[in-house]
């Protein structure tokens, strides 16, 4: 998608070339002839830079209706569906009017009998192409706000099994995703730190994964979620094959065992048909009770101490089996 012009921008660009056009005319031409003409060039010259931009603005967004449903699932987050799809509906047709108006003031400019009378039409014209224009500002800006939102998104790719990492804030799914593949995102030691969904790849056994870090969920009703929480539930929906729940045993990160526990079987109950494979992180700051208790919460799972990247290989090993597992036929075949 191109850089989205404001208002003023696209007026100001169709109507300075405009001036600058220079059209060369046969001076025995009669002057009101010679005003025609290039009143005629200039109005043409300001339709085909307005309404070519409109167009090809529209055209360059993909049909939304065909993107990938994680795609169409972020942009209605982040921007709106319908809020965009009517953006585009109105540019569309200030397009056509423009065009229209363009028509009518050409057959206009065929009943001026002096200079002046061929200036005040293409001024009229002028003057309707701007208030057209300014009249969709605010779709403009629907629009470049949703080029800037989309541009940051990271590439996923359907056909690649892929693993997406769940858990409360601050568990240390980035420093796993960090530790574990090409991905390189934010982490901190206070909870919420990762507000976008960032996408690294592994391989295993010549067998290339994609790993999603995702924002920590709370569980909480769907309405009371924020932005970035909604992000990380579309983002489990839509691109994982199986979900790396990640518990963080020693509980710093402010969210006791039984709490982690409940956001689990909230996982597995909006997600019933993926598959959760639990994770103990933090093993180097847990207390033997809390381990003892964490598996007789969650069964007996594989250990880890991300920060020191201890337990990363059986962790990259683990999913790499969840997965051949869930996606056997397509993982054969590459
Ligand atoms: N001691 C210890 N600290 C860890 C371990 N794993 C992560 N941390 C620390 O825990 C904090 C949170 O880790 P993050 O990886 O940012 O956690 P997150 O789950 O991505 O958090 P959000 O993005 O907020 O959801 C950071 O300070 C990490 O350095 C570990 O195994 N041991
Ligand atoms: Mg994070």
């Amino acid at each position: 998608m191109p850089t989205v012009l404001t208002d003023e921008e696209l007026i100001n660009k169709a109507f300075n070339e405009s001036s600058k056009m220079e059209l060369e005319l046969p001076s025995r031409l009669p002057a009101i002839v010679k005003a025609k003409k290039r009143e005629h060039s200039r109005m043409r010259l300001v339709e085909k830079i307005t309404v070519g931009y409109l167009e090809s603005l529209v055209k360059s967004v993909p049909n939304l209706d065909s993107i990938h449903p994680f795609y169409r699932d972020m942009l209605e987050i982040l921007v709106g569906l319908a809020k965009t799809k009517a953006a585009l509906g109105r540019i569309s047709r200030t397009a056509r009017i423009i065009h229209e108006v363009n028509k009518a003031n050409i057959y206009h400019l065929r009943d001026a009998r002096s200079p002046s009378a061929a200036a005040d039409v293409r001024r009229s014209f002028f003057g309707r192409v701007s208030s057209l224009i300014r009249g969709s500002r605010e779709d403009l800006t629907i629009l470049a706000e949703m080029r800037e939102k989309m541009k940051d998104l990271p590439t996923a790719d359907p056909d690649v099994p892929t693993v997406v990492l769940a858990g409360y804030p601050g568990v240390g799914k980035s420093t796993i995703v960090c530790q574990a593949s090409t991905a390189k995102p934010q982490t901190r030691s206070y909870p919420f730190t990762t507000q976008e969904i960032m996408i690294g790849h592994i391989n295993v056994h010549h067998l290339t994964i994609q790993i999603v870090d995702t924002p920590g969920i709370l569980d909480r009703p769907l309405p009371e979620r924020n932005k970035a929480e909604l992000l990380s539930i579309s983002a489990l929906g839509q691109l994982a094959d199986i979900i790396a729940f990640i518990v963080d045993v020693s509980e710093t990160n402010g969210f006791f065992l039984n709490d982690q526990k409940q956001l689990q079987e909230g996982i597995r109950t909006a997600y019933p048909n993926k598959e959760i494979v639990a994770f103990f992180n933090k093993i180097d700051l847990a207390s033997p009770h809390q381990l003892e208790e964490a598996e007789q919460l969650f069964g007996c799972c594989v250990r880890i101490s991300a920060e020191k990247g201890e337990g990363i290989d059986l962790f990259i090993r683990t999913v790499g089996e969840a997965l051949r597992r869930v996606k056997k036929p397509e993982m054969q075949m590459g």
